[in-house]
């Protein structure tokens, strides 16, 4: 059985987006996995990882760190209904456009809502953390301000994806892969942080990202949301 180490927020909300990517490859398999939540400040629990960050996943004899590194040992150990196909390069180009424009895009919108819940616990840890990465320790006043202009500059982010949906039902084509569960995994970290509304009804995206909630049995729907 596999065991992945998920981080959690008070109340055991998951909002790691990299750890979605994690469950929806997971699920595009067929696995059946252990849930091993991991607040900030249990770093203990991964340390045979050798990591500080999650997910991790320890499956048999491997234990694998980093969502990328997750898919590809997935999709070597388990090649039934590949994530990737022929088109890891694609997968990578996306996850990576995630990592580097949509989530610093949408950070600053979260970061206010992220540190209301995060376990009690964890609170210094995150305060310490994402202090020193955004020059302040005032997250409510930076996360305000960001929604007065953030808002439009994070939607101008998705408009590769945009245009890729405006033809067609998902990133990967008729069917969903790693390239919608990169950006899928953005839109559940919002989900389950922030009751802010990210997109407008009539965007494309709207749509794209109603069909990856309902995925697998409504996975992502079924979280405990903000
Ligand atoms: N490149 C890593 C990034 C993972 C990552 O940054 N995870 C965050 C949660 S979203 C984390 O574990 N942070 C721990 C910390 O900040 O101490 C991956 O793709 O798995």
């Amino acid at each position: 059985m596999i065991t992945l180490y998920d981080l959690v927020f008070q109340d055991d909300r998951r909002p790691s987006p990299f750890c979605w990517r994690a469950k929806f490859a997971l699920k595009h398999k067929g696995l059946g996995w252990r849930d091993e939540p991991v607040g900030f400040t249990e770093k203990q629990k991964i340390a045979f990882a050798q990591s500080q960050t999650l997910p991790v996943i320890h499956d048999g004899p491997n234990v694998v760190k980093d969502s990328w590194a997750i898919a590809q040992h997935l999709d070597g150990a388990y090649p039934e209904k590949p994530l990737f196909g022929p088109a890891r390069d694609h997968a990578h180009f996306v996850a990576s456009w995630v990592d580097t424009a949509v989530h610093p895009a949408l950070f600053p919108l979260l970061v206010g809502d992220l540190y209301a819940r995060v376990r009690p616990v964890d609170q210094p840890y995150f305060l310490d953390s994402r202090g020193k990465r955004l020059g302040t320790s005032d997250f409510a006043g930076f996360q305000a301000k960001a929604r007065e202009q953030g808002m439009a500059a994070f939607r101008a982010v998705l408009e590769p994806a945009r245009r890729v949906l405006k033809e067609q039902p998902f990133l990967s084509g008729e069917q969903p892969a790693y390239p919608d569960y990169a950006l899928a995994g953005a839109f559940l970290w919002a989900r389950v942080a922030t009751p802010l509304v990210l997109l407008e009804a009539d965007d494309p995206v709207h749509a794209w990202r109603d069909r990856m909630l309902d995925l697998f049995d409504g996975m992502g729907r079924k979280a405990k949301t903000a």
